[in-house]
């Protein structure tokens, strides 16, 4: 039996010292230090022992346990640190290696303009103002000059959602909005998404629009020139000739559509201007009297003007975008370049 217990003592630190993971010392501990392990069958068997050898057996053997628990204490110990060890080598991150880049958006051509045009037109006093895309007959038409038997509604090719409901079909209802909450002097602009039914390769039945107003005492003509001539010297750049065309709107008296000299051929004449050299950008006029009736502004105390413009048509000319279907199919390998 004391040979038995010397062997198993050796085999024991033997064993501690090639467990070289966690797992393989638990086994060990189990195998030689477990209740069913090979010591506590050992000492199960020192009954049979004489009274002599008993008490000094029975030494040995607890000499033994303690010994191979201090080892395997002091194995766990080492076997924990090259664990450790192993994990930091396996897990090591090179802070010095270059980051990775984050793929960016870039925003849209219509908003960028959009901002272009907001930011000019902040500077020169106008508030901007935003109304509802679903808008009701009298917003959107009616008080703008349009009753409902009226031929200028033929114009406008209208997504109707019943009678008395539509999608706008510009964003002149913000005005009049506005024009019922405040009274003057009043400036804004209305930028926004419209809808027409209309549908080819120069129409979407959805775009957008950045419309205005201004409206005090003694506002002339000579005022709407000088600010649309101000606004579109700073978007396609100064130098460029502007003139002011004769028109009708049912919602201004007078009416101007304002054209630019072709940016694309600077007025010599190309496909772009059609050969004309001037290009169609905004329609403009004095607010009719009839309006100013219609929100409760006195037009004996006041007038003002109004304007309008596609944004998607200025996004085309100032990008030198040929084709309109670019702006709603949202090709990243065309917003990119935004
Ligand atoms: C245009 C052209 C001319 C316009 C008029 C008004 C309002 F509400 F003040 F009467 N807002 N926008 C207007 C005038 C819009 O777009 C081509």
């Amino acid at each position: 039996m004391r040979e038995k217990l010397v062997a198993m003592l050796d085999q024991g630190r033997k064993a501690l010292e090639a467990a070289d993971s966690a797992d393989a010392l638990q086994e060990v501990r189990v195998r030689f230090l477990g209740k069913k392990g090979e010591l506590t069958a050992i000492m199960k068997g020192m009954g049979k022992l004489s009274p002599e050898d008993r008490p000094v057996i029975g030494a040995l053997a607890n000499q033994v346990k303690s010994e191979l628990e201090d080892l395997f204490v002091e194995r766990s110990r080492h076997v924990g640190e090259l664990e450790m060890q192993k994990r930091l080598a396996e897990e090591r991150v090179d802070v010095t290696l270059p980051g990775r880049r984050l793929a960016s958006g870039s925003k849209h051509p219509v908003t960028l303009i959009i901002e272009e045009i907001t930011d000019i037109f902040s500077a020169l006093g106008f508030a901007v103002a935003e109304g509802p895309e679903i808008e009701q007959d009298f917003y959107n038409f009616e008080a703008l000059n349009m009753p409902k038997d009226h031929p200028a509604r033929d114009m406008q090719d209208t997504f109707y959602i019943n009678d008395d409901v539509v999608l706008r079909t510009h964003t002149s209802p913000v005005q009049i909005r506005t024009m019922l909450k405040h009274a003057p002097p009043v400036r804004v602009i209305a930028p926004g998404t419209v809808y027409r039914r209309d549908s080819d390769l120069t129409h979407t039945p959805m775009f957008h629009q950045v419309e205005g107003f201004l409206v005090d005492r003694n506002i002339t003509f000579g005022d709407l020139k000088g600010i649309l001539t101000t606004f579109l010297s700073q978007v396609f750049g100064k130098g460029l000739e502007v003139r002011f065309r004769p028109s009708f709107f049912p919602f201004t008296e007078p009416s101007a559509e304002v054209d630019i000299q072709c940016v694309m051929c600077k007025g010599q004449g190309c496909r772009v201007c059609k050969n004309s050299g001037w290009l169609e950008i905004l329609g403009s006029g004095m607010i009719d009297p009839e309006v100013f009736k219609a929100v409760g502004y006195d037009s004996d105390v006041y007038s003002g003007f109004a304007f309008g413009m596609g944004v998607e048509r200025i996004a085309m000319l100032k990008y030198g975008v040929h084709d309109l279907r670019l702006f709603f199919e949202n090709d990243v390998r065309f917003l990119r370049q935004f």
